[in-house]
């Protein structure tokens, strides 16, 4: 028995920006009591007059460095004293990827503390100070630059949200992302409903036949191609053992050879950082 609530707090120098996490589905698990949601202020942990949360870089360059002092003081104020099922999230360019299985950890945490950036970033040792006695994430959300971590965090908490028993409206939607296209790194196929013409377009014939076997084999093979042309980095990624003569068909429409060797292989899991 440790389940609760999930607690987040955002720490931001825009609280407005976070205000789309009491709204929709996000709003409702706030409002029931399943997520308890703080939003901060950052600059109430400046100082000075002019709340004062930036600086200039030690060793020069381009734009500004938020300030160590003003956000380890504003950490203090959110961590528990029990910090063993906290996780400090850094949205950032320069982290390691965001996914399914990252949000997928983060929902089963106790505590989820986002820091927004803005600037060049945050002092390197906020981090790796809260990291001597909290987990610490960084990461990215794409390979794109925001102008600061809020619409990330709005990202990541709906990702992880979604996953908490009771969140989401329709209780089968996330367990059938454990089956399927997404289980097998397959990008979904497409869906259609009513009418049965839009805009002179069809439905494919296969989905109206009643024929579960061809349906189902239809929707692999969609996953399959929509993969090989938007995803080509998944490809790579699925295993022969679990390719079957019709999906091997498919690839090879799409211009996949068999069993292509990698010039260079990735490093074994635990040297890969
Ligand atoms: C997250 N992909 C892009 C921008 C610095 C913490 O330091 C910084 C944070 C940001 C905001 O995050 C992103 C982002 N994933 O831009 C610069």
């Amino acid at each position: 028995m440790t389940a609760g609530p999930l607690r987040i707090d955002v720490i931001t120098i825009f609280p407005e920006y976070l205000a789309p996490l009491r709204e929709s589905l996000l709003g409702r698990a706030v409002s029931d009591g399943m997520i308890d949601l703080a939003v901060h202020d950052l600059r109430q942990f400046a100082p000075d007059r002019h709340r004062t949360v930036d600086d200039t870089p030690y060793g020069g360059g381009a734009g500004m460095v938020m300030k160590p002092d003003v956000w380890g003081r504003a950490l203090d104020s959110v961590l528990p004293v029990e910090r063993s099922r906290t996780t400090l999230v850094v949205p950032t360019p320069a982290g390691e990827p965001f996914s399914q299985s990252v949000a997928e950890q983060l929902a089963g945490r106790g505590q989820l503390i986002f820091a927004c950036g803005r600037y060049e970033g945050i002092d390197q040792r906020v981090a790796d100070h809260a990291a001597t006695s909290v987990d610490v994430r960084e990461l990215s959300i794409g390979d794109y630059v925001l102008a600061g971590g809020e619409a990330a965090v709005l990202v990541i908490v709906e990702a992880v949200a979604r996953l908490i028993p009771g969140v989401l409206g329709n209780p089968t939607s996330a367990v059938t992302d454990s089956f399927g296209a997404g289980s097998l790194g397959l990008l979904e196929h497409p869906s259609y409903t009513r009418p049965l013409v839009y805009q002179g377009l069809s439905v494919p014939a296969v989905l109206l036949s009643g024929h579960h076997g061809q349906i189902e084999r239809w929707r692999r093979s969609e996953s399959l191609r929509r993969t090989a042309r938007r995803r080509p980095d998944l490809i790579a990624l699925l295993t022969a053992a679990g390719l079957d003569p019709a999906d091997m068909q498919v690839l090879g429409e799409e211009g996949f050879a068999a069993d292509p060797q990698p010039a260079i292989s990735s490093p074994p899991a635990d040297l890969a950082d």
